[in-house]
């Protein structure tokens, strides 16, 4: 008879065993508090000790990035992969450039990202990588030369059937054609080692939107469920990068408004709402110039609350789309408060458990990151199907494919998440996401 597990117990473990990695704790205690209790009804997992299994990455390279800035200093980054789990796939997950990049992020990355990619129903391992390389105030040349460097190890740990990297925070078009020209060139191969390319070289349409769309599409599917709908609502967005350009444009194009957006700096507040000119001054603000989100309040003539957050801000739904653990118990309270109907994480784990139990308690509807931000992943997947194929898919059938699978991934989370009219979307995501890769491992044996 195998012992069931105990939720303290086994969150013991994991910290004694990976000291100093409080993201990657969180990450794992999140998925912990649902898959316990159902692996306890499911033993034949627990004698397979696939909870513990998973949690092993299974393998990390760490390396050493040295590369030249333009005063002829030699600069030196430390640079990372941790292929966490291929039991359905190839390692696949973003490259993530930020000053704040540790083991322990890049864990909790992995780890979510193993969950996301089998939500995504694409055969994707998961992988997640990248560096302390802050891209921000460093010349075009500098980007190229740290990306040139950084390449030129991770290549050996790469490829299109083995581990297949794309961005992340701080890691953009740029960033992607400078890192897959030195791959292509290392490699002698054209070949699909990398997702978000631009589209003279083996993209795919709609890649850049995807996240952003995606996370709109599943709170558009959150309110179905509940006869309502993204139309007419006020959401609150945080970040102003990739996912949260993306997801304001589809919030604005359901006919929402979007009223804040922010940056490391702080939040613009603007209540006649963002619209589409607005928001193409941001993205060419925040992709081509590089600034900062205070020139649109100084620009358009509303608040800027510096160094703060927007959860203040009154609305139906709340779309945390900057970083992790940006929404505490405390904003959460706040948005309960002011009557928030939906929350939809665009970023990876931006909400601290305790503010998720608030959520839950309050019978917020709230999706956690791996099922509403799965849709660039997703396209991800469907690129990495057009490089195999030598083809390209047009716009209308990549976002319809996208549709489809935040539907799939929503049917997932009724599936294993439904009680008493309430959906839990965060034990229906961990627990539909755990069982397509527990089955590929116990089909392996013990490997
Ligand atoms: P970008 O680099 O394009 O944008 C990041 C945004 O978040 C910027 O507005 C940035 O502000 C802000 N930000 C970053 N770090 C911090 C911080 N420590 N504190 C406050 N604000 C911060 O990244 P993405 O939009 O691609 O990624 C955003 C989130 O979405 C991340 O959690 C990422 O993991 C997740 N995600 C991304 C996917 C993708 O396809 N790109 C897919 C799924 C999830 P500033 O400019 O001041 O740094
Ligand atoms: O967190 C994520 O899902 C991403 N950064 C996208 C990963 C990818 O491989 O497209």
């Amino acid at each position: 008879m195998t012992e069931k597990l105990n939720l303290d117990c086994f969150m013991q473990e994991v910290k004694a065993k990976n000291p100093n990695e409080p993201e990657f704790h969180q990450a794992v205690q999140e998925v912990a508090e649902d898959i316990i209790p159902f692996v306890n009804e499911h033993p034949h997992y627990n004698q397979a000790a696939i909870l513990k299994r998973m949690i092993e990455p299974d393998r990390i390279v760490s390396f050493r990035v040295s590369w030249e800035d333009d005063n002829g200093n030699i600069q030196v980054n430390r640079g990372y992969r941790v292929q966490y789990n291929s039991a359905i796939g190839p390692y696949k997950g973003g490259l993530r450039f930020h000053p704040s990049v540790n083991q322990s992020i890049l864990k909790f990355l992995g780890f979510e990202q193993v969950f996301k990619n089998s939500l995504t129903t694409l055969p994707m391992g998961g992988g997640k990588g990248g560096s302390d390389f802050d891209p921000k105030g460093k010349s075009d040349r500098e980007v190229m030369r740290f990306c040139q460097s950084f390449m030129t190890e991770l290549h050996k740990h790469i490829g299109p059937n083995r581990d297949v990297p794309a961005g992340d925070i701080g890691v953009g078009a740029r960033e992607i054609g400078y890192l897959f020209g030195q791959y292509k060139r290392l490699e002698n191969e054209f070949n699909g080692t990398m997702t978000g390319k631009s589209l003279e070289f083996g993209g795919s349409l709609i890649r850049t939107e995807a996240t952003g769309y995606g996370t709109v599409y599943f709170v558009d599917l959150m309110l179905q469920h509940r006869g309502d709908s993204v139309k007419d609502k006020t959401v609150v967005i945080s970040g102003s990068g990739n996912v949260a350009q993306y997801a304001a444009e589809k919030v604005i194009q359901l006919g929402g408004k979007v009223v804040t957006m922010s940056d490391s700096g702080g939040f613009i507040h603007d209540p006649d709402g963002i619209d589409a000119d607005k928001l193409a001054y941001i993205i060419d603000l925040k992709t081509v110039r590089r600034g900062r989100i205070k020139e649109y309040a100084e620009k358009y003539g509303c608040e800027y609350h510096a160094g703060k957050k927007p959860w203040s801000i009154p609305c139906d739904i709340a779309l945390p789309c900057a970083t992790q653990n940006e929404l505490d118990v405390e904003d959460a309270k706040v948005l309960v408060s002011n009557g928030v109907i939906a929350v939809a994480e665009g970023a990876n784990m931006p909400t601290y458990i305790d503010a998720i139990h608030v959520f839950h308690d309050n019978k917020i509807i709230y999706a956690p990151g791996k099922a509403s931000n799965a849709g660039g992943v997703a396209v991800s997947g469907l690129e990495m199907s057009q490089n195999s194929l030598r083809i390209s898919w047009n716009r209308e059938e990549l976002d319809q494919r996208l549709k489809e699978i935040m539907k799939a991934i929503h049917d997932q989370c009724l599936k294993y998440g439904k009680e008493n009219g309430y959906v839990d979307y965060v034990k229906g995501a961990n627990i539909a996401g755990f069982v397509k890769v527990a089955n590929a491992m116990l089909a392996y044996g013990v490997v």
